[in-house]
C-alpha cells in the first residue's frame, strides 16, 4: 500500500452537485441505484474516476445509454465522458456480511450506515472525497413490518405503501454535503419525541430512536441534546438549521457516534442511561458526545474539510467546543483534569511512538488510523491555545468570521487560522507551526528572585525532541499560564512564549512559589526542578485547582519513582502532609480532593521517564498505595460515609461525593479488615456508580471478594449488553496470574462477540491498554495473545483491530527483553496474510 500526501492535493476533476439514491433493502442483496449530475471542473480531458469497494456492479448509464465499464477492486474509470451528464449506476451490496461496519451494514435487526471517512465507496461508485458536495434525495424501500422506520438525512418529502407488504419513504436534504455525512437507517425502534424552539423561533422536532424496551433509558440523552442546542446559540450564536434532528442508537458501531446531517447514528453506549445501569461517568460521556455531534452541525457539516488531512479542522475545534460545554455543565477543574489525563496518558504516548504525526498529518496510508488522540485531543489543545491568546471575545470574533466566510464550503486548517488572524488583526504565522510540527515540546523553567529590586525573573526554554516522523523542530508560539504564590495570596499571568529562550520579569514583594502551566495552558511537558516543600505549598494553598492537583500528582509521582530505586523507602513527609492536608478539607471540596488523592495511573507514570522497568514500577506504585492505605486507614473508613443521602441523581454535589468515596474505597480495599464494608457497600448500592466503585476497588486490590461479587453481578445483569461490557472490562483489566486463561474463557461467553466492537474493546482492549501485568508478562504471553487475537479480528473489522494494536506500538521505553518480544510478535503480524492496510501502516512503521 502507498501513502497519500497532503502536498499532492488537487481539486477534483469533476463536481457532482446533485445525487439521487434509491435503496431496495435486502439482507444480502441490497440494490442501490445512484443517479448523479456530473460536471467537469476546468479544462482537461481526464477520465471520471469513481471510488468503489466491495460492490457488485450491475449497470452504468450515461445520459440514458448503457456504457460498458470494467470495475477494479478500487473503483471505476469512465473515459471520454461529456462535460455535463447524468450518470446512473446500479450496484448490489451485502449488508449482512459487512462485518467492517463501514458502508451499509446490519446492527442486530436494523440496517445502518457509517460513511466517514471513506465508507460511502462501499455503498456505490462515487467521488468519495469531502470536497465533492451534493444535494441528496434518498428513497428507501423495505418490508413494512420489519422496518417500520426508514430514515435518511434532511426532511421527509414523500412516502407510500406497496402491494407486497413493502413501503417506501423519500427524503431530501436541502444542504449541500460531502458523502461522508450521508446516512440511512431502517428498523423497528422505540421512539422518544420532543421539540426545541430555536432563538429565532423555529420549531425543531427531536426524535431519539432506541432498541425496543429501552425508552426508559433515553431521557438523559434527549435532555443533553436540548442543553447543547441552547448552549451553542448562547455561546456561539449558532442555531440548528433543519426542521428535524434525529438520533439513532445502535449496538454495533466502530466509533462513539457520527454527526450525519440531521441523522446522527450513535453507539448505544453514548445514549442509554438510567441510575441502575449507568455510572456518573456514563452520564457525563453521554452529555458530552451528544453535544459533540450536535456541534458538528456547524463545525464540520456547514463548514467541512477540503480533504482528510484537514480532519482536525472539524475535530479539534469540535472537541474544544464540547470541552467548553462540559466545563459549563459540570465541574470545570475536574473536567480539565480528565482532559489532561488523556493527553498525558495517550497523546504523549502516541508522540513517543511510530504513529506520531502533527495535528494535520502530512502523509496517510489509511485514513481510519488518523482518528487519533493527536488529531482530536491535541487538536483541541491547539484551539484552546488560540482561545487563550485571543481571549473569549477575540476567539468569538474569529469564529463568526470563519463561519460567515466559509459557510457551505470545504476548507483547510489554514483557512481557520486565517479567519482568527483577520478578525483579530494579529499575526499567527508562528502559531501555524502547531499544525505541521509533531511531537511533545518540553519547556524548561529557571527562576531567580532579586530581593533588592523585588523582581521575580523566570527564563523559559522550549525545545521539541526529534520524533519518528520529523527530525528538525522549530520553536512554537504558546501561552504559558503561571501562578505566583506568596504569603499574601497569589497572582496569575499568561506569558506568551515565542522564542526558544525567553526571560520574563514580574514584580513581587517577597520570594514567591511558582506554579507553571495553569489549566494546562499548552500541550507540553514541563521540566522544573522544584523541591517537595514548594510542590506541597502549591497543592495546599494554590488558587488554581488544576495547579493544585498537578502539584499533588507530581509529589505522588516522585515518591513512586523514588520507590522504584529504593524498594524499602518510606513515604516522604511531604506526601504524608499532602494527604492529611487534603483529607482535612475533603468534605468541603470533595471533587478536587478525590482527584488529588488518586494515584497517578501506570500509563501516566510511564510517560514521565524515558525508560521504565514494568515490574518495578508496578511494584512501586503498589507499595505507595499500600503505605497510604495504612497511614490513613481511619480517614478512608470515615470518609466513605459521606455518601449522598438522597436517591441517585446525576447532579453535581452527588457526583462529587460518589467520586470521593470511590477513591477512598480503592485504598480501603487494601486493608485486611475491609471485607465487611465492601460487602455491605455492594449489597446496599442502589446505583451503578457505587456498585462499580466497589468492584473496581476489589479488582485493583485483588480482594478475595472480587470473584463472588462478579458472579453476583453477572447473575443480575447477564442479559444486559451494555452493562455486561463493564463486567468484561473488569475481567480484562484485572492484574492476576490467571488473566490469560480467564480471557480465553470469556471470549466464549454467551454475551461476547468478536463482531461487536464494544465487546472487543471491553475485554481485549482493557487487557491490552490497562492490564499492565498481564499484557507485559515477562514471558511474552500477553503480547502473543493480543497478536493472535489481532490476526482473527483483522479479518472481521480492521478498523477496530487497528485501535487495539496501539499498546504494542510504543515500546522504546521498555527493557530490551520486552522490546524483543514485541518486535517478534509484530514481525509475525507483518507476515500474516491477508493483512489490512490499517494494520500494515502501523506495524510497518513500528518495525521500521
Ligand atoms: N463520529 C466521529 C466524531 O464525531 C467522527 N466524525 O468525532
Ligand atoms: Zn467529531
Amino acid at each position: 500500500p502507498q501513502a497519500m500526501k497532503l502536498a499532492d492535493y488537487r481539486q477534483p476533476d469533476f463536481l457532482i452537485p446533485a445525487l439521487f439514491l434509491d435503496f431496495e433493502l435486502h439482507d444480502t442483496q441490497t440494490r442501490v441505484t445512484a443517479v448523479s449530475k456530473v460536471r467537469r471542473q476546468g479544462t482537461h480531458s481526464h477520465p471520471l474516476i469513481l471510488d468503489g469497494e466491495k460492490l457488485q456492479l450491475v449497470s452504468v448509464e450515461i445520459n440514458g445509454e448503457t456504457v460498458s465499464a470494467q470495475a477494479t477492486e478500487k473503483g471505476l474509470c469512465l473515459e471520454n465522458v461529456p462535460d455535463e451528464f447524468e450518470l446512473r449506476i446500479v450496484t448490489h451490496i451485502d449488508p449482512l456480511n459487512n462485518t467492517s461496519l463501514e458502508g451499509l451494514y446490519k446492527s442486530g435487526s436494523a440496517f445502518c450506515t457509517q460513511c466517514e471517512a471513506e465508507g460511502f465507496r462501499k455503498i456505490t461508485y462515487f467521488m468519495d472525497r469531502p470536497d465533492v458536495m451534493a444535494k441528496y434525495q434518498v428513497k428507501i424501500t423495505a418490508d413494512r413490518q420489519t422496518y417500520p422506520y426508514l430514515l435518511s438525512n434532511g426532511n421527509k418529502i414523500g412516502q407510500g405503501e406497496l402491494p407486497d407488504g413493502k413501503h417506501w419513504v423519500l427524503w431530501e436534504d436541502p444542504f449541500f454535503k460531502p458523502c461522508y455525512l450521508f446516512a440511512l437507517v431502517a428498523g423497528d425502534f422505540d421512539l422518544l419525541e420532543d421539540s426545541f424552539t430555536t432563538a429565532s423561533g423555529r420549531q425543531v422536532a427531536l426524535e431519539l430512536f432506541v432498541d425496543k424496551g429501552n425508552l426508559g433509558r433515553a431521557g438523559h440523552a434527549m435532555a443533553s441534546l436540548k442543553k447543547a442546542m441552547l448552549w451553542d446559540e448562547q455561546r456561539y450564536g449558532l442555531e440548528y438549521d433543519l426542521d428535524i434532528y434525529m438520533i439513532v442508537a445502535v449496538d454495533f458501531f466502530n466509533m462513539g457516534a457520527m454527526e450525519n446531517k440531521g441523522l446522527n447514528v450513535f453507539n448505544s453506549k453514548f445514549v442509554l442511561a438510567d441510575p441502575a445501569s449507568a455510572t456518573d461517568e456514563d452520564y457525563f460521556n453521554i452529555e458530552s458526545v451528544i453535544a459533540h455531534e450536535y456541534f458538528h452541525n456547524w463545525t464540520g457539516n456547514r463548514v467541512t474539510c477540503r480533504d482528510w488531512f484537514q480532519l482536525s479542522l472539524k475535530e479539534g475545534l469540535t472537541v474544544f467546543r464540547d470541552q467548553q460545554f462540559s466545563a459549563d455543565m459540570a465541574d470545570p477543574a475536574i473536567v480539565r483534569i480528565k482532559q489532561v489525563q488523556v493527553m498525558r496518558e495517550h497523546q504523549f504516548a502516541e508522540d513517543a511512538g511510530p504513529m506520531v504525526h502533527p495535528i494535520r498529518p502530512a502523509e496517510v496510508m489509511e485514513m481510519n488510523n488518523f482518528y487519533s488522540v493527536t488529531v482530536y485531543d491535541k487538536g483541541a489543545e491547539v484551539i484552546r491555545m488560540l482561545h487563550t491568546l485571543l481571549g473569549e471575545t477575540g476567539f468569538r470574533q474569529g469564529m463568526d468570521l470563519y463561519i460567515a466566510r466559509h459557510d457551505g464550503q470545504a476548507v483547510t486548517c489554514d483557512d481557520f487560522v486565517q479567519a482568527m488572524q483577520d478578525a483579530n488583526g494579529i499575526d499567527l504565522t508562528l502559531f501555524r507551526r502547531w499544525y505541521s510540527q509533531s511531537g511533545t515540546p518540553r519547556v524548561e523553567v529557571e527562576t531567580l528572585y532579586d530581593d533588592k529590586r523585588q523582581q521575580f525573573a523566570l527564563t523559559l526554554r522550549q525545545h521539541t525532541p526529534a520524533t519518528a516522523d520529523q527530525q528538525d523542530k522549530l520553536p512554537l508560539h504558546m501561552p504559558v499560564a503561571i501562578e505566583l504564590i506568596d504569603e499574601t495570596g497569589s497572582q496569575q499571568h499568561i506569558l506568551s512564549l515565542t522564542e526558544s529562550s525567553q526571560r520574563f520579569e514580574l514584580a513581587c514583594k517577597g520570594e514567591p512559589t511558582l506554579a507553571v502551566l495553569a489549566g494546562f495552558s499548552a500541550p507540553v511537558k514541563v521540566d522544573f526542578a522544584q523541591d517537595s516543600q514548594e510542590l506541597l505549598k502549591t497543592a495546599l494553598y494554590g488558587q488554581d485547582d488544576f495547579l493544585r492537583w498537578d502539584a499533588a500528582q507530581q509529589l505522588l509521582s516522585e515518591s513512586i519513582h523514588a520507590s522504584v530505586t529504593d524498594a524499602n523507602s518510606s513515604l516522604p513527609e511531604a506526601v504524608l502532609a499532602l494527604f492529611s492536608g487534603t483529607l482535612d478539607v475533603a468534605a468541603e471540596k470533595p471533587a478536587l480532593a478525590a482527584e488529588m488523592l488518586a494515584l497517578p495511573s501506570f500509563e501516566t507514570l510511564a510517560q514521565q521517564k524515558p525508560h521504565i522497568h514494568v515490574d518495578s514500577l508496578l511494584a512501586a506504585r503498589h507499595s505507595v498505595k499500600m503505605q497510604l492505605a495504612e497511614a490513613f486507614a481511619g480517614q478512608w473508613k470515615s470518609l466513605i460515609k459521606v455518601a449522598p443521602d438522597q436517591s441517585y441523581a446525576y447532579q453535581r454535589e452527588q457526583v462529587q461525593l460518589r467520586r470521593l468515596k470511590a477513591v477512598c474505597l480503592t485504598y480501603l480495599a487494601e486493608l485486611p479488615d475491609s471485607e465487611a464494608i465492601l460487602q455491605q457497600g455492594y449489597q446496599h448500592s442502589d446505583n451503578m456508580s457505587d456498585t462499580l466503585a466497589i468492584l473496581r476497588a476489589c479488582q485493583s486490590a485483588n480482594h478475595r471478594l472480587f470473584e463472588p461479587l462478579m458472579q453476583d453481578f453477572e447473575q443480575r445483569w447477564g442479559q444486559d449488553s451494555l452493562v455486561m461490557d463493564k463486567w468484561f472490562a473488569l475481567h480484562g483489566s484485572r492484574q492476576h496470574p490467571n488473566s490469560l486463561a480467564s480471557l480465553q474463557l470469556l471470549t466464549g461467553h454467551a454475551m461476547y462477540s468478536i463482531n461487536n466492537p464494544n465487546k472487543v474493546r471491553a475485554l481485549i482492549g482493557s487487557f491490552a491498554f490497562y492490564n499492565t501485568a498481564g499484557f507485559h508478562a515477562a514471558d511474552g504471553s500477553g503480547y502473543r495473545f493480543v497478536t493472535d487475537y489481532l490476526m482473527k479480528l483483522d479479518a472481521v473489522n480492521p478498523q477496530v483491530a487497528s485501535r487495539l494494536i496501539t499498546p504494542m506500538l510504543g515500546f522504546s521505553h521498555l527493557d530490551s527483553t520486552r522490546q524483543d518480544l514485541i518486535v517478534q510478535q509484530l514481525a509475525r503480524l507483518l507476515n500474516h496474510e491477508p493483512l489490512s492496510r490499517d494494520l500494515y501502516e502501523k506495524v510497518s512503521k513500528a518495525l521500521h
